[in-house]
């Protein structure tokens, strides 16, 4: 590795001829970030090869955390900083004529993930890896990444991203460690010594190939890996199929069959639409997954018994929940052990978190597609199912309906979730709320019957990426204020606490976001001709575009506000900056209308000279991690208005903390936990608690009609919603909006809501007037936010549920 400035730029010469075969003057930005990406990669090689030697010496146990989504964004940037070579390169690559920030550009986003599951995902793999934690990730390489949103006259529309299209520095592919993987078939079974054998005969069999990309430790030479795979075909296990004059095309239309299962991420998280190659996809994660693990396993000559001792799986959310019929399956099948041995290993070594209490996204798949696609592994669901209904008739006898309310197969549905609580030894929440809820309600005769499975770990984030990274000025204020301490230990933040009154630390803090804002405007400039105003507050939602996330609240806000601009110009008012980014599934009607009234009143607003100096809106194109980097530490508020006990925890909310934004907020999710540390005046809360929503639910006695009838400004966002008027070109252009709030009874309580956000909202737009009260408070939220770091939520995790130890030398001394 190069060791100073000089040597950098003599090397990246060198490689720059070596390989391209041009010299500097004729590169290109992308020919740049390729040669410098390939020559961190293969500098990290050999620390990669050392860590991996380290934790087989060492015997030491290791996570495998199993995931379909992992939302990496761009590495680039942030393995120069864990590196710490960061402003080397910068440096010499400003002498060399590039300026790095151009060069971390030209890297497509691993947007490998829906949201915040798949961003918690890729913050973790951060935290194991920079705290010398044994912790890979396991995942698919989907070749298309959730889609690259584009609005055309307001509407999203979505386009492939082909992430890979210019190929991926930073994986290793690895043919040699390649498994197969079957599917389809019929079990046949025999015995032998009084043992019943299960075969698969007949299956399709295909390839799962791995790619590894090394995910770097900060500044202290580890480097874990994040191994993902690919479905491929092969001509060898397609051998005489394909036979006769046709058989050549057929194989080729067959093998494009078998690459679809790694060919897109599902691009979903609301969980309509089950699809067959989603649960390949899962099945074929798991699999590949497991036996490559067990394969590594298997060298170290240990005995079985010892499996839940040196490995722990993690499943985030039930999508990768097959992993424990396929263990059994191995386990018994393949290793030959009967069934309560492999049982016990299995359920000592998996562990569960769930993310999301929405039942329309806790997963069910019918028993009809299972049995065909995964006849063997079916068998072992079922045979699950059987001995843990036998084990609650035994312990609730006659309690039929807490039976078919535990039972793993119901109907002619598989419960994913009771399936992962039933195999798991540890089932956690996101955030303390979430925990609770599912405690008490939406997994309550779980939590009866195995109260010591149950535990709490609230989200966090890296501050390496959210902080760091994103924000460096601010990152080397805290540098300057406190000294390092808290680069290894965020918690070291509340250092700040004695800064909130302090008018120079004050100074500095608003010059920072001032940057922050204007670098922004630029790029809403020049993306969108959108010109705003760096000086007005920058209020913002970035997330994906739910119902329950409340986006609808947020715009009507705006319309309101508009509204009363145009009874009266002179009102008061702060100038504001409302900005929106939000990719909808594609099916979700519902969520594309409200990005169609986002766009709607920003095009009306933003036009009208009497408002357009005081309300701006903007709803950014293609939101991703990192456009996130850009956004976030330029945001005075942040949104986070989801309704109460519906988000589980949030991670974006934490990141705004983080940069310096104040919170709008329910007290749902993680935001609770936040406001716990940042008491009343630090933190906006406004609306119904998680107990009042359910309540209405429970008692039916919410009447989104009444609530309407009853407030003058409801009524006419309504009928502006259906009405020819300034924000529709036409009659009934928001009826499904509309039919939400009113024939469906606002699921949401967005009417409810309404009146409470609003006051808030006031209340915002007059402490922002005074500019040493409001950055105070934003002080005192950067103090608390090292709670939130990743690094304090993996230790938890470590400790608690996986028992693994950090290693405590430097791999590269
Ligand atoms: O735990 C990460 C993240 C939470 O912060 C969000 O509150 C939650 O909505 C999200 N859950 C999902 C689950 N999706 N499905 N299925 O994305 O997890």
């Amino acid at each position: 590795m190069f060791s100073n400035k000089e040597e950098f730029k003599e090397q990246f010469r060198l490689r720059l001829i070596g390989r391209l075969g041009i010299p500097l003057a004729e590169a290109r930005a992308d020919d740049v970030y390729k040669i410098l990406g390939s020559m961190i990669r293969e500098y990290v090689g050999k620390n990669w090869a050392r860590t991996n030697q380290a934790y087989k010496e060492r015997g030491e146990k290791q996570v495998y955390y199993f995931s379909l989504e992992f939302l990496m964004g761009r590495l680039l940037g942030n393995n120069l900083l864990n590196l710490g070579v960061l402003n080397m390169v910068r440096e010499g690559l400003s002498e060399l004529g590039w300026g790095l920030e151009a060069i971390e550009a030209q890297e497509s986003d691993a947007g490998l993930g829906n949201g915040g599951l798949g961003r918690l995902a890729a913050c973790f793999m951060d935290s194991l890896a920079s705290l010398g934690y044994a912790g890979h990730g396991c995942g698919i390489r989907y070749k298309y990444g959730l889609f690259e949103q584009r609005i055309v006259d307001g509407n999203q529309v979505e386009l492939p991203d082909y992430w890979l299209q210019k190929g991926n520095v930073w994986e290793v592919r690895r043919p040699e460690k390649k498994v197969e993987v079957f599917f389809w078939g019929r079990v046949e079974s025999r015995e032998e010594n009084g043992r019943l054998i299960f075969e698969t005969k007949d299956a399709e069999k295909i390839w799962a190939v791995p790619y590894d990309i090394p995910l770097i430790g900060y500044r202290r030479g580890n480097v874990n890996t994040l191994r993902i795979w690919s479905a491929e075909s092969g001509l060898d296990l397609a051998a005489g199929h394909f036979s006769g004059g046709e058989g050549y095309y057929k194989y080729l239309e067959y093998s494009r069959s078998i690459e679809s299962i790694s060919e897109f991420l599902y691009p979903d998280d609301s969980n309509e639409e089950g699809k067959r190659l989603r649960l390949k996809q899962q099945y074929f994660l798991c699999s590949a997954g497991l036996q490559s693990i067990l394969r590594t396993y298997d060298k170290q000559q240990l005995s079985y018994d010892h499996l839940p001792d040196k490995i722990a799986i993690h499943i985030n959310d039930t999508h990768p929940t097959l992993v424990i019929p396929e263990l059994m399956r191995i386990l018994i099948d393949v290793k030959g052990m009967g069934w309560d041995e492999a049982w016990d290993i299995t359920s000592r070594t998996v562990a569960y978190t769930n993310h999301t209490i929405l039942s329309e996204a806790l997963e069910k798949w019918p028993v009809p597609m299972v049995r065909e696609l995964l006849p063997r592994v079916y068998m072992i669901i079922e045979e699950i199912n059987k001995r843990f209904c036998a084990m609650l008739l035994e312990r609730y006898p006659g309690d039929e309906r807490r039976m078919s309310e535990m039972a793993i197969i119901y109907g002619d549905q598989i419960r994913m979730a009771n399936l992962a609580i039933v195999g798991s030894y540890s089932v956690n929440g996101v955030a303390a709320l979430h925990t609770e809820i599912l405690k008490q309600r939406e997994m309550r005769p779980f939590h009866e019957l195995f109260p010591d499975r149950f535990n709490n770990k609230t989200n966090g984030i890296t501050h390496r990426r959210w902080l760091m990274h994103a924000n460096p000025e601010l990152a080397e204020l805290y540098k300057e204020t406190l000294g390092e301490a808290w680069v290894h230990d965020p918690r070291g933040l509340t250092g700040l606490l004695q800064y909130t009154g302090n008018s120079s630390f004050q100074q500095r803090v608003q010059d920072i976001k001032q940057n922050n804002k204007r670098r922004l405007a630029g790029y809403i400039l020049s993306r969108q001709g959108i010109s705003v105003d760096p000086l007005s507050i920058f209020d913002v939602q970035v997330k994906r575009l739910h119902g329950y996330k409340r986006q609808l609240l947020n715009i009507m806000h705006i319309m309101h506000l508009y509204n009363e601009l145009k009874e009266n110009s002179a009102r008061d008012m702060t100038p504001r900056t409302f900005i929106f980014g939000a990719k909808a599934a594609p099916g979700y009607y519902l969520a594309k209308q409200i990005i169609k009234l986002i766009n709607n009143v920003a095009d009306t607003v933003n036009h009208d000279p009497q408002a357009r100096d005081r309300i701006k809106v903007v709803f950014l194109e293609n939101y991703s991690v990192s456009l996130a980097e850009l956004i976030i530490p330029a945001a005075d508020v942040s949104e986070q208005i989801s309704t109460a006990g519906k988000e589980a925890s949030g991670t974006g909310n934490m990141k705004f903390m983080m940069n310096g934004a104040l919170t709008i907020g329910t007290m749902d999710g993680a935001n609770v936990e936040m406001h716990e540390m940042v008491g009343d005046r630090d933190m906006f809360i406004f609306g119904l608690r998680a107990e009042q929503v359910l309540e209405y639910y429970r008692t039916g006695g919410y009447s989104a009609r009444r609530k309407s009838e009853e407030d003058e400004r409801l009524r006419r966002l309504l009928g502006q919603m259906i009405q020819t008027g300034p924000f529709t070109s036409h009659e009934w252009e928001f009826e499904a909006v509309y039919r939400s709030l009113i024939d469906h009874n606002d699921e949401y309580f967005v009417l409810e809501d309404f009146a409470a956000y609003v006051d808030t909202q006031a209340q915002i737009d007059q402490i922002y007037r005074d500019p040493s009260d409001w950055t105070g408070r934003a002080i005192a939220n950067m103090a608390h936010a090292g709670k939130f770091a990743s690094d304090c939520t993996i230790r938890q995790y470590a400790d608690d549920i996986w028992q693994i130890r950090p290693l405590d030398e430097d791999i590269s001394s």
